[in-house]
């Protein structure tokens, strides 16, 4: 990474996996039996508030039981130690990225510990359940509701995350399987403006031809073997 200043990685539900947090598309994934694009929606949030609720409590109280592993560590020691510009953007709505010490990051798809209020968009940090029809304090609506990016939401931050990786010297790209945009295209934007591009994974992703290197593998041995 010697001539490499300016760093953007994105990160997926990949590296995570191996603290014991289950993937979307993968055997087990989450939402089984059902297609993640056909429940994530805000259409489906409408018709069936409890279900998804009880959902996103169910992965809020699993958050408690789990914690980051090396992958996640080694991101925390770059973000400590590197010097240029460095953003890490996340698509996982867990908190394992800041729970290893992660700084420079963002959510781009939201956060299991945080709600969202339908009514008036404040976000507010939240543990433990989310009832359907809690108040909001800001504004008092009963229309507190997980801050989750569903399908066909805008992802947050997407004006930053462009900026950073159309300056970016080099774009990584950890645990992603490539199938759902905008995060999905990063890659060809990264390409477009010239920066190097690297895949870490445990299989090739969809659009693993986009980049000039990929390395394949857990990500608790290929990461912790790139940052250090
Ligand atoms: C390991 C590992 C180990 C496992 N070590 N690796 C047609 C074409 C193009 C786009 C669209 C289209 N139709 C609709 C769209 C847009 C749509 C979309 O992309 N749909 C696709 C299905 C095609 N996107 C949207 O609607 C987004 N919004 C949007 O586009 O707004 C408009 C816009 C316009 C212009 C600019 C910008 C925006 C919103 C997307 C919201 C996604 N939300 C979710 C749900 C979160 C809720 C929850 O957590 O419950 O986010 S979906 C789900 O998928 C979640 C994830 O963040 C996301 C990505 O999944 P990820 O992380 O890649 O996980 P997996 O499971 O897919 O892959 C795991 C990977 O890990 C694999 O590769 C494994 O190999 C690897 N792995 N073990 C290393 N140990």
């Amino acid at each position: 990474m010697n001539a490499v200043r300016n760093l953007v990685i994105l990160t997926g539900a990949g590296i995570s996996a191996e603290s014991g947090l289950a993937t979307f598309r993968g055997p087990g994934g989450l939402w089984e039996g059902h297609r993640v694009e056909d429940v994530c929606t805000p259409e489906a949030l409408a018709a069936d508030p409890e279900l998804v609720h009880r959902f996103y409590d169910a992965r809020r109280e699993a958050l408690a039981s789990v914690t980051p592993n090396a992958a996640h560590r080694a991101l925390a020691r770059l973000d400590t130690t590197w010097t240029g510009d460095l953003l890490i953007v996340t698509q996982n709505v867990d908190d394992l990225h800041e729970r290893a010490g992660a700084r420079r990051m963002l959510h781009m798809h939201g956060e299991l510990l945080s709600a969202l209020c339908a009514a008036c968009g404040a976000r507010v940090p939240w543990s433990g359940s989310l009832p359907p029809g809690a108040h909001c304090d800001a504004c008092g609506a009963a229309a507190l509701r997980p801050d989750i990016v569903f399908f066909g939401e805008m992802p947050y931050a997407m004006e930053r995350i462009e900026q950073a990786v159309a300056s970016a010297d080099l774009f990584v790209s950890i645990g992603t399987s490539g199938a759902v945009y905008p995060a999905a295209g990063f890659v060809q934007l990264a390409r477009h403006y010239g920066a190097e591009t690297l895949e870490l994974n445990l299989e090739r992703s969809a659009g693993s031809d986009w980049f000039e290197e990929t390395r394949l593998g857990p990500a608790s041995a290929l990461v912790p073997a790139w940052v250090d």
